[in-house]
């Protein structure tokens, strides 16, 4: 049996741990691709490509109206989008921001690994599946604990439409 002095012992070695590590969102050290990208007409006839930065521009507004989205032209399970870090992190999350009210979402795949490349998933783990809820936003994987220089979202019933991607890494510097 545990004797009182080494509890606290341990209690204060966990507090220790806890306090040296914290949450932080690595995406600005990324670069996003995607498969193709959609070309939106705005009604003064001006084009605006929906590119997949949009997806990383530190905005999680998902209304249509700004147009503040990423926007495959492609629909269906060949779609993707990609975000490739600068190296290797530890990750604890991913919470993906999509188009409000958009269910082509429905059934996209979160893919992440080492080095991945756009629509390849050879030694990727599917970490989970977007299943669309009406004006849910966001779409939170939680409790990760897995190393990855890549976050890859694949597929879904349309159009991949992103207004914000946000990976945590677990920071115990
Ligand atoms: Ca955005």
């Amino acid at each position: 049996m545990l004797q009182i002095h080494e509890v606290l012992l341990f209690v204060i070695i966990q507090g220790v741990v806890f306090a040296a590590c914290s949450r932080k969102n690595i995406v600005p050290q990324g670069t996003a691709t995607q498969i193709d990208t959609y070309r939106h007409i705005q009604e003064n006839g001006v084009p605006i490509d929906l590119e997949a930065s949009r997806a990383i521009d530190g905005n999680n507004n998902g209304l249509y109206a700004t147009l503040d989205f990423s926007h495959t032209d492609t629909e269906g399970s060949t779609a993707w989008w990609l975000l490739t870090l600068n190296k290797v992190y530890l990750i604890c999350e991913i919470k993906v921001y999509c188009r409000v009210s958009n269910d082509k979402i429905d059934g996209a795949n979160i893919w992440v690994g080492i080095g991945l490349s756009g629509g390849n998933y050879n030694g990727a783990v599917n970490i989970g599946t977007i299943k669309y809820e009406s004006e849910t936003n966001p779409y939170v994987f939680s409790d990760l604990k897995i190393r990855t220089s890549s976050v890859q979202i694949q597929g879904g019933k349309g159009s991949l439409q992103l207004a914000e991607v946000e990976v945590f890494e677990i920071d115990c510097k």
